[in-house]
């Protein structure tokens, strides 16, 4: 790539007399008698450009009076030495502008502005290097996902968004017309990534995910990221537990190598390594817990509340923000999930599921699939499903689908939680809710 420009970061006073481009936007102006200092921000930094009567042409002088806040300006300059807070200053030959209106509509100085209007000038608020480090972060970990997955030989796939199915049950699915049928945009890439698991063995997908939540709560979104893994021959759920802790700590170590510099602009510790293996609880062992603690169940679903109560538990006793929850109970998931064999003495039908928590909130859900098709073919009844409707996925498990699991872990929430962030809508750009479709 040719050099458009040179980032903030990028010029230091040992260039003193270079010619250089910089670009940014403008944060500062002061002017003190003759003189002028704006200060640029890019990306990367801030930088001070002086316009100096009689130093640059007076047209110069007279835009750079009364350049607006946050208008953005191209500089060809030379590098000088200064006594600024970076040693240099660049000053001017040639200078364009692309003006900003004011007021701003954003406080972007004070940070007053309430999460909500900030949405609605994402541009904006991204110039805040405090609000963009989220994403530089948010960036790491994905790249920390993906590096590992092909670390570990899983091969990347991409399965349609839009289909037929419905994965995960129909209450939240959302409804498209295509052309004169019916369709739904996808709960998860789940029965994709398991025919592909049947033929490349270990997969991964990195997409958007949907789901129709009427709830507005700190932790839903109507569309998120979701980090999906698939992989065939395991030999049961504790193959996928120890893929999951890989995963997290190799997410947080890179996090810390490489996400420093964003840590300390958002002011947050950076993450401790936790030790494998994480803590595992049954779900039985976790319903008894919130029962002494007079938290309740949802049906046989554990609530967030007892998820963070679970949280701190674990917090205390082993001093660690992750940990597993494992075996759920048949009747609270989705058809495609092994049982085991056999009930438990209270007759309880329990599946080869897990649940991965991370600071009180669940972070991701897996489980070992159920391959044998007359079986899946019978759970699928059990769900009060139509075998029908699952068309060509059902079929494939007639052609030697061989022992297989994964899980989904949701990109938006680890990076909240990892950053300590208070709302998912924080670490999402551009987030879909009930009440946003806009920008
Ligand atoms: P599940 O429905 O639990 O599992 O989703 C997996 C993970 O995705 C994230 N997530 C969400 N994030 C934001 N807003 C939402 N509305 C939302 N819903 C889910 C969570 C969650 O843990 N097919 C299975 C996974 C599997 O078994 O492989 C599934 O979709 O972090």
């Amino acid at each position: 790539m040719r050099k458009l420009k040179y980032f903030a970061s990028e010029i230091s006073p040992q260039m003193e007399g270079m010619l250089v481009r910089v670009a940014g936007w403008v944060v500062k102006v002061r002017e003190i008698g003759k003189i002028v200092f704006i200060i640029l921000r890019d990306r990367e930094g801030e930088l001070q450009v002086i316009f100096k009567k009689n130093e640059v042409p007076d047209e110069l002088f007279e835009m750079a009076k009364n350049i607006t806040i946050m208008s953005a300006m191209i500089v060809d300059g030379k590098v000088r030495k200064a006594a600024t807070k970076k040693g240099f200053e660049i000053v001017p030959l040639r200078v364009e502008v692309i003006p900003s209106d004011t007021p701003l509509p954003i406080d972007i100085f004070q940070e007053t502005t309430e999460l909500n209007k900030r949405i609605n000038y994402r541009t904006l608020d991204m110039r805040i290097h405090k609000h963009a480090a989220i994403f530089r972060l948010r960036a790491i970990i994905l790249d920390a996902f993906r590096e590992i997955m092909k670390q570990y030989d899983f091969v990347e796939i991409q399965s349609p968004v839009i289909a037929v199915y419905v994965a995960e049950g129909g209450a939240n699915v959302f409804r498209v017309n295509y052309f004169d049928r019916a369709a739904y945009l996808r709960q998860s890439p789940q029965l994709y990534k398991q025919l592909m698991a049947g033929a490349f063995e270990r997969v991964f997908e990195i997409g958007p995910a949907f789901r129709a939540e009427p709830s507005y709560t700190i932790r839903h979104l109507t569309e998120f990221i979701s980090l999906d893994v698939e992989l065939a021959w395991i030999s049961g759920v504790e193959d996928l537990l120890d893929l999951l802790e890989d995963i997290m700590i190799h997410i947080i170590a890179k996090v810390r190598n490489e996400g420093k510099r964003y840590l300390d602009i958002l002011g947050v510790e950076p993450p401790k390594i936790p030790d494998k293996p994480f803590p595992v609880i049954s779900h039985k062992e976790a319903t008894l817990l919130l029962k002494k603690a007079k938290i309740p169940l949802e049906g046989k679903e554990i609530p967030h509340t007892g998820e963070q109560y679970l949280g701190k538990y674990i917090k205390e006793k082993y001093d660690t923000d992750l940990f597993f929850i494992t075996d759920f109970p048949w009747d609270v998931r989705p058809f495609y999930t092994m049982k085991y064999d056999t009930p438990t003495p209270s007759g309880e039908i329990v599946t080869k599921s897990v649940d991965l928590i991370y600071k009180g909130m669940e972070i991701a859900t897996g489980s070992q699939r159920e391959h044998r098709y007359n079986v899946l073919l019978n759970q699928i009844k059990e769900k009060g499903l139509n075998p029908k409707v699952f068309g060509y996925y059902l079929e494939a498990f007639r052609y030697g689908m061989p022992p297989h699991g994964g899980f989904a872990l949701g990109l938006d929430r680890i990076t909240m939680l990892m950053l300590d962030l208070n709302n998912v809508r924080e670490a999402v750009l551009f987030p879909r809710d009930p009440e946003r479709l806009e920008p």
